[in-house]
Parts: C-alpha cells; structure tokens; sequence
C-alpha cells in the first residue's frame, strides 16, 4: 500500500536494520502492508517520503498532543540547541520540569528524569522492589510497561501485535517472578496476593490501556486496585506514559481520583523528545541513588532539549479549554465512527477516553485482553488499508490506541468520517 519511494527505502532499509524498522510496530506487518517513510510533518498532517499527505492519528505513538513542529515547541528546542545539547550535569530546567509534572500530579512529591518510559517503568518497579524488599510483581495481561526482560510477559503493544507477548531471550527464572492479572478483575489480583503472599512489591497498570487498543477502567476498578495494594503492603504503580497529559492535564489519577504509590510518565512529559520520568511519595524516591541503595542512571537523562520540549509542551497544555476541545473532536470522531459503522453494518465497538480511542473490530465491549484479542484482526487490516489510501493513518494494529491532538478540528473529523465510511464498506464485502 506504500508509495514508491516508500517501497525502494523499505527494501534498502531491510538490508541494514532488522526488519527495516527501529521498533517491530512501525513495519506494518499485521496490517498486510509496509510502512510509509515520513519525510516531515506539521500540526496534524504527515507528508510521505513521495510527498503525499496523511492526518496523523498516531503522533508518534502519543508524544504529538500539540500537533508536530509547533512553534512553541521549536522555539524551546532551538533555544535550547544553541546553549549545548548535553551537559551530563545539571540544569535548571530539569528543576523546573521536576517541579511542574509534580504540581501537575500532586501523589508525586519527587520525580526522576529518564530518556524513555522503558526506563521510567523498569527503574519504578525496582525502585518498589527495594523499598519494600520484596520480589514479586503484578501486571496485566495485554499491557505493556516498555521492552525491559521482567515486564516483557503477556504483553501488548507491538509485543502483541507481533505474536511475541513473551520475548525469547527472557530468563525462565526473571519471568517467573512477574505474575500477570486480568484487567478490570480484581478477583485475579486478589488471588494472585493470596497465593503469593507478602512477597508483592508492586501493581503496575496502565489506568486506561492503550497497549492493546484504548480498554478503559471499569467503574472503581482503580479505586478498589489502590485499596487492595494497600491493605497488602504492596505499592500501586499508574503507568501513565500515554496517558500522563492525555486523558486529562494531571493523567488518569486526576481523571479517575486514584492515587499511586509511583506514576511513570513519557511521551507528551518530553513534548517529542527522547523522555521518561517516575516519581512518587518522598520516602520512596530517597530510597534512589545517590540518597540510598537503589541505583538508577542515565548519561542522557534530563537533557537540555527533552526538558526544553517537555516544558514548552506543558505550558500549552495548562489551560482546561484544551482538554475539552480534546473532549468535543474525540467525541465527534467516536461518534461519527460508531455511526459509519452501523450504517455499513459492520459489527464493531468504539472505545475512547479523551482523546485516545480504538475502533474494535468485535460487537462486544472490549474489557481485558482475552476480549480484544477475540477482534478480527483480518477486518482491522482491511479498514486501515482503506484509510491509509485515502490519507488517514492510523496505529497500524487493532491494539494501538489512536490519538488526536489540538490540530485536529472539525473539518478534519468530516474528512477522517468521509474515509471511514467507505472504509467500512469495504469491511463489509471483504
Ligand atoms: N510504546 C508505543 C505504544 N504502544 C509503541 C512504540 C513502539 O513500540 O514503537
């Protein structure tokens, strides 16, 4: 489905990197196709290495909320730049940016930088290992915490989408020690704490799942998940990498009224740029190098641009109105959606939370991961194939949640439902 320029740069790339990609997502492969090189982008759109145009709906996997290349943006970046671009000391803009995600998520009283969520969500989780000396861990099936060995078991995302939910190349013996739960279960995580003790140090979930489409909480799933972590002694930690920024300025907690012993964030926090961070109660994170024996480091972390960017990317973010405009498109789309659907007769479920959603290509609600992987993956390749030739782009797997930004308005919406609608006509006499 690519273009030509596309296709010939794929083939070259595929002779020098594994699979032609730099993260196994990007290679179109469960969507029947390849991937399209981008040669830029600005505010909503993509341009295609051939020069044709796309509405962006994956924003780099989450980062783009203001829409690419905004000035803002560029300006700190640039700014930035030409003061130097890695000092491997600190900076004061690493203060403030500490400052600002912890006013912005009031459970965190201190935070570290990262270059990635990866890192934020391996470097959380043994943090609560060494806090409460514990050696367990508890995740949710079909979510993904980044590629590091404990948190690569029955994961989404790529992950997921590549049939490898369980990487070779992970120990028996560091597998064994993470236990997987069904999303909005409690049921499962109350047996897995019951039969395995006190030796739980964490709960990691995202609070709404992005990783294997956009599955929201059930009502009081999170509450309850926050009082069972404590009546266990074990430490509740929000990945909110995609949905830190997203879902609402202060991320899912703020959304949902739950409160983490430890929140990871990413992508919008670093406005683009390479960025991680977690953070958390003040007892826990004196418990980090250099205050106390938890080690954790990074040539790269809180760099002069990552920091420039994220911070240039919060102050755009601070004011309510942007979020209820986020608010209105995201319903029109999921509406709109849903209606296209119908009228096409094509069974399928629109799920959103602000501004993230997933249409699944299944007529029940999708609540865990057993549920989204009953989707017809077959019908998902055929609506993104349509979509994609008629300029809209969109996560290239059933289960990468969607995003759309401030970029995106009304006539975009018409637009994306125009292509959606034959989309979906074509789903049908597939
Ligand atoms: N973590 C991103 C959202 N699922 C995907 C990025 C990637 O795996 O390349």
């Amino acid at each position: 489905m690519s273009d030509e320029v596309s296709k010939a740069l794929f083939a070259r790339a595929q002779q020098r990197i594994p699979g032609g990609v730099n993260s196994p997502v990007r290679a179109f492969a469960s969507v029947g196709g390849e991937p399209v090189f981008i040669r830029r982008a600005e505010g909503c759109w993509l341009e295609g290495a051939d020069g044709k145009r796309y509405v962006d709906y994956v924003g780099s996997w989450g980062p783009m909320i203001l829409g690419h290349a905004h000035p803002a943006v560029l300006g700190a970046i640039t700014e930035a730049a030409k003061d130097g671009t890695s000092f491997g000391a600190p900076t004061e803009r690493e203060v403030v940016l500490a400052e600002t995600l912890c006013e912005a998520l009031p459970s965190m009283d201190m935070v570290r930088l990262t270059s990635s969520g990866t890192e934020a969500c391996m470097s959380a989780l043994r943090l609560a290992r060494g806090f409460t000396g514990r050696s367990k861990l508890i995740k949710f099936e079909g979510c993904y915490h980044g590629h590091a060995d404990f948190l690569l078991v029955k994961a989404g995302s790529g992950a997921a989408t590549q049939g490898v939910p369980d990487s070779a190349g992970v120990p028996e013996s560091t597998a064994a020690r993470t236990l997987t739960a069904q999303f909005n279960d409690l049921a499962s995580v109350r047996a897995l704490l019951d039969a395995h003790g006190d030796d739980v140090a964490a709960v990691i979930v995202e609070p709404v799942v992005g990783n294997m489409g956009c599955v929201p909480p059930d009502d009081g799933f999170l509450q309850a998940l926050e009082d069972l972590c404590r009546s266990r002694g074990a430490l509740l930690v929000l990945d909110e990498v995609m949905t830190g920024f997203r879902v609402a300025y202060g991320g899912a907690q703020a959304r949902y009224g739950v409160t983490p012993d430890l929140t990871t964030l990413g992508k919008i926090a670093g406005g683009g740029l390479p960025l991680g961070a977690f953070g958390g109660r003040a007892e826990i994170l004196k418990m980090l190098a250099p205050l106390g024996p938890v080690y954790q480091a990074g040539t790269l972390s809180g760099n002069p641009l990552a920091t420039a960017a994220g911070l240039a990317t919060l102050a755009q973010l601070r004011d309510p109105a942007v979020y209820a405009g986020l608010e209105r498109i995201g319903a029109a789309l999921e509406e709109g959606l849903r209606e296209a659907a119908a009228r096409a007769g094509v069974a399928c479920v629109v799920q959103r939370v602000g501004a993230m959603w997933t249409v699944f290509f299944t007529a029940e609600p999708v609540r865990s991961w057993h549920e989204a992987n009953r989707c017809d993956r077959s019908k998902f390749a055929v609506f993104h194939q349509s979509m994609l030739a008629d300029g809209i782009y969109l996560p290239p797997s059933q289960f990468e949640a969607a995003f759309h930004g401030i970029q995106h308005d009304d006539t975009i919406v018409e637009r994306t439902l125009v292509a959606a609608r034959s989309a979906f006509k074509r789903v049908a006499s597939a």
